[in-house]
C-alpha cells in the first residue's frame, strides 16, 4: 500500500518536472518523454474538465441577450417577442384611440427581463422602437435607431478605456435587430431598404416576413423570393453575413438559413386545443394557424436559429465586428473620449429572478 502510494507521488513529481523544464535541460539520451521510457506520459490531465468550469461560471453570472425590433406600428412586434420568449416580455399595444396623436419621433425603449431555465439566467432586454415609420414623411427615420445603437457601442468603450474598469462591464449593445416587413405581397418599401442599407453594418439585422398568415402559401413564396431579390439588388447585408463565416461548417449551416430567409413567421399568444395538445395560434374561422408547426409557417425555424443556435454568435458578431468597427473609427478619429448624450433613451430594470 505505502510502496503504491510512493510511486503515484513520483510519477506526479516527475511529470510536473518534465513539463517545466527547458527542453535543453532534459537529458537527450533518456529519449524524447526523459526517463519515463514510452511514448507518452500516462495519466489524465483534466483539460476537459475547463467546459464544465466555464458552464458552472456563466451558471453564476447568467447571460445578457438585447434584442430590437423595428417595423411598422401594428405588425406584431410585441406579439412575436412573447411568443420567441414564452412571456410577456414586450408589451402589446392596444392601438391609437381617435384623438391620439401619433408620436413625432420614434420613441426607443428598452426594458429588461431575467428569465431562468434549467437553472440558466438570462437578462433580457427588449428595446422597442414604437412610432418607426408612421410619420408621412418617413426620411431618415433609421437615424434615432443608429444613434441608439451607437450610444449603446459609446457606453461600452467609455468603461472599457477607464483606469478602473469594472469586472463585468454592463452589456447595452443591441445583439440583434428583428426587422419587419409588412405583409404586403408586393414588394420591400423604401424605408425597409433605406434602414437595412444604413444600418446593416452597425448592428446584426434578421428580416423577416410579419403577419405571415395573412397570405397564401403561394404569395408568401413568391413575395419572399422577390423580397429577396430586392434586398440583393439593393445591395443590403442580413446576419448572417457570408463573410463571417468561421470555417465550412458554419458556412453550410448558415447557407440554410440564408436560402430560407427572410422567414415568414405568426405570433401569438395565445392557446388552442389541437388534436389532444394545447398549441400557441391563431384561431380563424378555417381553423387553428399553428405558430410552431413547420408546415403554417417559419416561426420555429427563427426561434431556432436565434436562440437555439446562433444566440452567442450574435453576441460574437456583435463584440468582434460591429463594436470593434464602431471604436477603431472612434479611437482614429478625432482622437478622444467626449462624452455623447445617451439621456434620451430610457432603461429600466424589471427584476423578476436574480440578483
Ligand atoms: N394575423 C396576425 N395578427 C397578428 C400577428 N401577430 C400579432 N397580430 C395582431 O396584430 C395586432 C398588433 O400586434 P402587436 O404585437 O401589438 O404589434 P406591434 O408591432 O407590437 O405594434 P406597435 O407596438 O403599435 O408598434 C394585435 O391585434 C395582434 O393580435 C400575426 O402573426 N398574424
Ligand atoms: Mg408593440
Amino acid at each position: 500500500m505505502i510502496s503504491s502510494l510512493f510511486s503515484i507521488d513520483t510519477f506526479f513529481l516527475r511529470k510536473s518536472f518534465y513539463f517545466f523544464q527547458k527542453p535543453f535541460d532534459r537529458d537527450p539520451s533518456a529519449g524524447p518523454q526523459g526517463s519515463a521510457g514510452g511514448g507518452t506520459l500516462l495519466g489524465y490531465i483534466g483539460i476537459d474538465t475547463i467546459i464544465e468550469q466555464m458552464r458552472k461560471k456563466t451558471m453564476k453570472t447568467g447571460f445578457d441577450f438585447n434584442i430590437m425590433v423595428v417595423g411598422h406600428s401594428g405588425l406584431g412586434k410585441s406579439t412575436l417577442l412573447n411568443t420567441l420568449f414564452k412571456s410577456q416580455v414586450s408589451r402589446r399595444s392596444a392601438g391609437w384611440a381617435r384623438d391620439e396623436k401619433i408620436p413625432k419621433t420614434v420613441e426607443i425603449k428598452a426594458v429588461s427581463h431575467f428569465i431562468e431555465e434549467g437553472g440558466v439566467k438570462m437578462k433580457l432586454t427588449v428595446v422597442d422602437t414604437p412610432g418607426f415609420g408612421d410619420q408621412i414623411n418617413n426620411d431618415n427615420c433609421w437615424e434615432p435607431i443608429g444613434k441608439y445603437i451607437n450610444e449603446q457601442y459609446e457606453k461600452f468603450l467609455k468603461e472599457e478605456v477607464n483606469i478602473t474598469r469594472k469586472k463585468r462591464i454592463p452589456d447595452t449593445r443591441v445583439h440583434c435587430c428583428l426587422y419587419f416587413i409588412s405583409p404586403t405581397g408586393h414588394s420591400l418599401r423604401q424605408l425597409d431598404l433605406e434602414f437595412m442599407k444604413h444600418l446593416s453594418h452597425s448592428v446584426n439585422i434578421i428580416p423577416i416576413i410579419a403577419k405571415a398568415d395573412t397570405m397564401t402559401i403561394e404569395e408568401r413564396l413568391d413575395f419572399k423570393q422577390r423580397v429577396r431579390k430586392e434586398l440583393e439588388m439593393g445591395g443590403v447585408e442580413y446576419y448572417p453575413q457570408k463573410e463571417f463565416d468561421e470555417d465550412m461548417e458554419d458556412k453550410s449551416d448558415n447557407d440554410k438559413i440564408r436560402e430560407a430567409m427572410p422567414l415568414a413567421v405568426v405570433g401569438s399568444d395565445k392557446e388552442y386545443q389541437v388534436n389532444g395538445k394545447r398549441v400557441l395560434g391563431r384561431k380563424t374561422a378555417w381553423g387553428v394557424v399553428e405558430v410552431e408547426n413547420p408546415n403554417h409557417c417559419e416561426f420555429a425555424q427563427l426561434r431556432d436559429f436565434l436562440i437555439r443556435s446562433h444566440l452567442q454568435d450574435l453576441k460574437e458578431v456583435t463584440h468582434n465586428i460591429h463594436y470593434e468597427t464602431y471604436r477603431a473609427k472612434r479611437l482614429h478619429g478625432n482622437g478622444g473620449l467626449h462624452p455623447v448624450a445617451a439621456n434620451d433613451t430610457q432603461e429600466k430594470a424589471i427584476r423578476s429572478g436574480f440578483g
